[in-house]
């Protein structure tokens, strides 16, 4: 369990508490009572009431509220990524660049039937592969993760002609950040998983920006598929 929040409300009456001896602060035994907070169900919780000097009695519910991380209510663990295998009937909420979205069996998915495949048509070329998320301010952990594939006809050893760079954008398409880079250089065989921490951007709306750049000869490839952002 954690605390994701408190709320407190003035309770009428001072409930027939004591104030102490010494005119100052006396605690009352602490008493279950249910209280229901705007766009939360009703939670467990406890009153706590406190006194402040001077006769004046200043009585409070401070409601921890309290719950198993199931992901339920703005806390606990959640996955914000839309379709990230890109199986659904449409790329939506993807906005990618015509053609990103693969079917075909030259760039096979990592998982089902359907990838992203950026770029790979040895022209100067850029495909663009977008998803905007909102990162709770509650986050302890948020975590890009997505599988990548590249293949090339490339064959130098030491220049990135083609390159894959993974951002975080705002509202703006301004770039806040670049979480990788990636190129001809780093062909393989098969799917690697890829993992970046986007945890300095709770509390925020960004844009989720995989951008692939191809040069003038050469094609390169940059296939990805089963994205997710696991927050806690
Ligand atoms: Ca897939």
């Amino acid at each position: 369990m954690r605390v994701i929040g408190d709320h407190e409300e003035p309770i009428a009456g001072n409930g027939g508490a004591a104030i102490d001896a010494a005119g100052g602060v006396a605690d009352q035994p602490l008493r279950a009572r249910t209280l229901v907070v705007p766009d939360l169900a009703a939670r467990p919780c406890v009153e706590r009431v406190a006194f402040v000097g001077g006769g004046d009695v200043v009585l409070l519910a401070q409601c921890l509220l309290a719950f198993l991380e199931t992901g339920d209510g703005g806390g606990g663990a959640q996955q914000l990524i839309v379709n990230g295998g890109f199986e659904a009937a449409t790329a939506s909420p993807w906005v990618l660049t015509a053609g990103v979205l693969n079917t075909s069996a030259s760039e096979p998915p990592h998982s089902g039937a359907k990838d992203a495949w950026l770029d790979g048509y040895g022209t100067t070329h850029t495909d663009t592969a977008d998803q905007t998320v909102t990162i709770p301010s509650t986050a302890t952990s948020a975590n890009l993760t997505f599988w990548l594939h590249i293949d090339t006809a490339e064959t130098t050893t030491t220049t990135a002609f083609d390159k894959l760079t993974v951002q975080v954008l705002n509202s703006s398409n301004t770039v806040l950040a670049t979480l990788g880079t990636f190129s001809n250089l780093n062909k393989a065989a098969g799917y690697s998983q890829k993992s970046f921490s986007v945890l300095s951007f709770k509390g925020q709306t960004v844009k989720i920006r995989f951008l692939g750049t191809e040069d003038s000869s050469l094609q390169t490839s940059f296939v990805i598929d089963d994205v997710a952002l696991n927050v806690q």
